[in-house]
């Protein structure tokens, strides 16, 4: 694959650590084949599953160090390559027409009892959502703060009852390229998948969320529902789930199948394991202004909490 040295004038500020180059490249004549110029972003934003507002932060998902990022930059900084490859793609392309309301998701594979479930019964049966307080890291190095609200991944899954011999859980993405026009071009294989081991999914950290900042999750985040998974770089954050599966082998997502040197299975956020083309040791803090970098914390902050998972395992072979 041929990739070239993007001109200054094409690129959001991050494109040098852009997870795909390749992609931004094509990036102009995406914009152009839909008709759509700088003036015309920046639309009104359609909102996923309203059930369970108002929320509650969860004092134990919370480090008041941690200085939340600013809601509009959260929302208008995407990565979700179904709504395009830049950045900045996503708000416009994911808020017109695109339904999130209302929205089924299936839970089946190794399961005793396989469900589909509506979003907002959803919420109900797990008991309602909470608010928590994350760091996020793209691979790309660079970091926000999110308050994220949802509710704990272990919760579904007790809907449906892992049985004995699921290893690993499978996210699936919506597919619709009627209504995502990165689909309809085919910039990645859809629909997205992730993956993670079942006793990383069941972790206490790992999080559905179906908001930010006590309001419905916006469609350019993820409506209704996304995974959170604050110790993994954002690719394994998979957006707007339609169905989880429990399998026995080990999943391979998205971007791991385009190019696993670069983007493995656990994907743990580690500053001394960096990407083949660029350095993790640091991450560029959004909304940090001029300067704002900051190093990159083992396990994106969580070691504590998630070490345990990986005892044993060498982390620069299992990346
Ligand atoms: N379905 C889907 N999920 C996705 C992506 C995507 O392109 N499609 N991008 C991932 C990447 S690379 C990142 S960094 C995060 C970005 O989440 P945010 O836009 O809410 O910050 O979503 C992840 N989930
Ligand atoms: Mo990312």
């Amino acid at each position: 694959m041929h990739i070239r040295t993007p001109k200054d004038w094409e690129l959001p500020e991050s494109a040098v650590t852009s997870e795909s180059l390749y992609h931004l490249s094509k990036r102009r004549d995406f914009l152009k084949a839909l008709g759509i110029t700088a003036v015309a972003l920046g639309a009104r934003q359609a909102m996923g599953a309203t059930a369970g507002f108002p929320t509650k932060l969860n004092p134990a998902f919370h480090d008041a160090a941690l200085k939340p990022t600013a809601y509009d930059a959260i929302t208008s900084y995407n990565n979700f390559y179904e709504f395009g490859t830049g950045k900045d793609e996503p708000r416009e392309l994911a808020n017109r027409g695109w339904k999130t309301d209302p929205w089924t998701v299936e839970i089946s594979g190794l399961v005793d009892t396989p469900i589909k479930i509506e979003v907002n019964d959803m919420i109900g049966k797990v008991g309602g959502i909470e608010q928590r307080v994350y760091r996020f890291r793209c691979v790309e190095a660079w970091s926000m703060v999110i308050p994220w609200d949802g509710f704990q991944l272990s919760k579904l899954l007790a809907l449906a009852g892992p049985k004995a011999d699921a290893k690993f859980v499978k996210f699936y993405t919506f597919n619709d390229p009627k209504s995502a026009p990165g689909q309809r071009e085919g910039n990645l294989e859809y629909p997205y998948v992730e993956g993670l081991r079942l006793d990383e999914a069941m972790h206490e950290l790992s999080f559905i969320a179906t908001g930010i900042y006590g309001k419905p999750i916006p469609n350019q985040n993820g409506a209704p529902l996304r995974l959170v998974v604050p110790w993994k770089y954002g690719f394994k954050n998979i957006k707007s789930i339609v169905k989880i599966e429990l399998t026995a082998k080990q999943p391979r997502g998205t971007w791991e199948a385009m190019q696993a040197r670069e983007y493995g299975f656990y994907a743990n956020v580690n500053p001394t394991v960096d990407h083949p083309r660029w350095s993790q040791a640091s991450e560029r803090v959004i909304g940090g202004g001029l300067g704002g970098r900051q190093r990159t914390l083992m396990f994106n902050g969580y070691d504590k909490q998630v070490a345990s998972l990986y005892a044993g395992m060498d982390l620069k072979k299992f990346y």
